[in-house]
């Protein structure tokens, strides 16, 4: 027991192998954009084009992490992190998205990678969070089959350089967001507002992850190799007909039309039905599904919120406010009504529902063949300030680590093969169409002088990782 332990007090302990890390990804810390022959990205334009992102804040320098990632693996260490998830930049290793790699841009990642394993810190590397070479988009983006070609070419090159040294690798971050929110809505980079576009889109992403799989397996190596989804809590707000329908919907776009094309090889026949509809679904070829279900060892899940949706029209065509004005995402299932389910909200306006994350990961591992998983991402913007004690005091985002790690820890004593936990983030940094102004990380940067200072959130994530559990009221 230590000093702060009394009686009253005990310990939800983790599995003693359980990771315990922090993620982020390329384009929201690095900065450095046209550094060591670093090519441009879909977001380098993206930003540059009045009223995508708010404020017309861009990444040209983001956080600085490319040229302070010695100081950023040092705070890592002193949390007691035992894993940093990270993206690579695509452009920054071929910058035009095909043909030979930029060797200096390869080596930032080397140096990455050497200095976290240095510190003890286990690098988990995704290849992809949303930075398309910009030569790919004009050679037309995710909707071009040849995308995933190049994204497996990719793959393999920094699996080949870095599979040494690597061991956890993640495909495509997000491919949801990447397909319905860059070729939908348009509220991410390419900005285009295409709902036939976005689901070819979402099916070259998905073979894209399966192609990178299978190329990545062909080079050997100890590799555990993934993908991840953002999943979601999703309910019905009553339960009419059309309510029901509207779930079916929502969470057959958002879940299951990849949890069900990487674990079971087959899209599910309603969303078929819902998304054919809207275009013909001709360029699914023979094999594709076999491709995209090759075999992986592990499932990374990110998770925020869950959606309360009604079929009733007329309502709020998304969860929270958009950033900026945008399509809807939901191709095919625009008439669905996001409600409030009345649970408290984070400066994102996304209701905060640590049961549903106990509700997503049971049914994962029900309904999908045994499959490893870990939390890739899970984490809370909230308006945060620096006091004149140079401190942020941000006991909501403690709370909400809190309550989602307590609802892991339910998760793995109901036998969900849980292996680990990455906060988002680790960082404060940039927030996609929202600029700067929404805050998730354990550090606060100063955008001023980039003085990084971590929160208190961040001592207790370094207090839970050293006691190995939480520590909670004895019953
Ligand atoms: O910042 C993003 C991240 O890039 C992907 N997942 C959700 C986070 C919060 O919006």
């Amino acid at each position: 027991m230590t000093s702060q332990e009394t009686e009253a007090t005990t310990l939800l302990r983790f599995p003693t192998d359980f990771v315990w890390g922090a993620a982020t990804s390329a384009y929201q810390i690095e900065g450095a954009v046209t550094a060591d022959g670093r090519g441009t990205s879909i977001w380098d334009v993206f930003v540059t084009k009045p009223g995508r992102v708010i404020g017309g804040d861009d990444a040209t320098v983001a956080v600085d992490h490319y040229n302070r990632y010695r100081e950023d693996v040092k705070i890592m260490a002193e949390l007691g992190l035992t894993a940093y998830r990270f993206s690579v930049a695509w452009p920054r290793v071929q910058p035009t998205g095909s043909g030979p790699v930029n060797q200096r841009g390869l080596d930032f990642y080397r140096r990455l990678v050497d200095e976290l394993l240095a510190h003890g810190i286990e690098p988990w590397v995704t290849l992809y969070h949303w930075d398309l070479p910009q030569e790919l988009e004009e050679r037309g983006g995710w909707p071009a089959r040849e995308t995933a070609y190049c994204f497996a070419d990719y793959a393999q090159a920094v699996h080949g350089a870095l599979g040494d040294r690597v061991r956890n690798w993640s495909t495509v971050n997000e491919p949801w967001c990447a397909a319905f929110l860059g070729y939908a809505s348009g509220e991410h980079a390419p900005g285009r507002r295409e709902p036939a576009n976005a689901v070819r889109a979402a099916h070259h992403l998905n073979l894209a992850h399966g192609l990178a799989v299978q190329a990545m397996r062909a080079q050997g190596h100890d590799s555990r190799i993934a993908g991840t989804v953002n999943l979601y809590a999703v309910s019905p707000q009553t339960g009419s007909e059309a309510d029901l329908d509207a779930a079916r919907r929502i969470d057959g776009l958002q879940n299951r039309f990849f949890l069900d094309a990487l674990l079971k090889g087959a899209y599910p026949q309603d969303v078929l039905d819902d998304l054919g509809a809207v275009t013909a679904l001709d360029f699914i070829a023979e094999g594709d599904l076999r491709t995209i279900s090759s075999p992986i060892d592990l499932l990374m899940v990110n998770y925020y919120s869950r959606f309360t949706v009604s079929g009733r029209p007329g309502g709020r065509a998304s969860a929270a406010a958009a950033p900026v004005e945008t399509g809807s995402p939901w191709v095919g299932s625009e008439h669905v009504s996001f409600v409030n389910g009345g649970r408290p909200v984070t400066a994102m306006g996304w209701e905060i529902d640590e049961p549903g994350l106990v509700e997503i990961l049971t049914r994962v591992a029900r309904e999908y063949p045994s499959i490893p998983m870990v939390i890739s991402e899970n984490g809370a913007a909230f308006d945060d300030e620096l006091t004149a004690d140079d401190a942020v005091h941000d006991a909501e985002r403690t709370a909400y680590f809190e309550a989602h790690l307590r609802a892991c820890h339910e998760a793995i004593a109901a036998g969900v093969p849980l292996q680990g936990y990455f906060a988002w983030t680790l960082m404060d940094n940039f927030e996609w169409a929202w600029g700067y102004g929404k805050k998730f990380g354990l550090v606060y940067v100063d955008r001023a002088t980039m003085r990084r200072v971590p929160k208190d959130s961040a001592r207790w994530y370094a207090e839970t990782i050293r006691r190995g559990g939480l520590r909670v009221a004895a019953e």
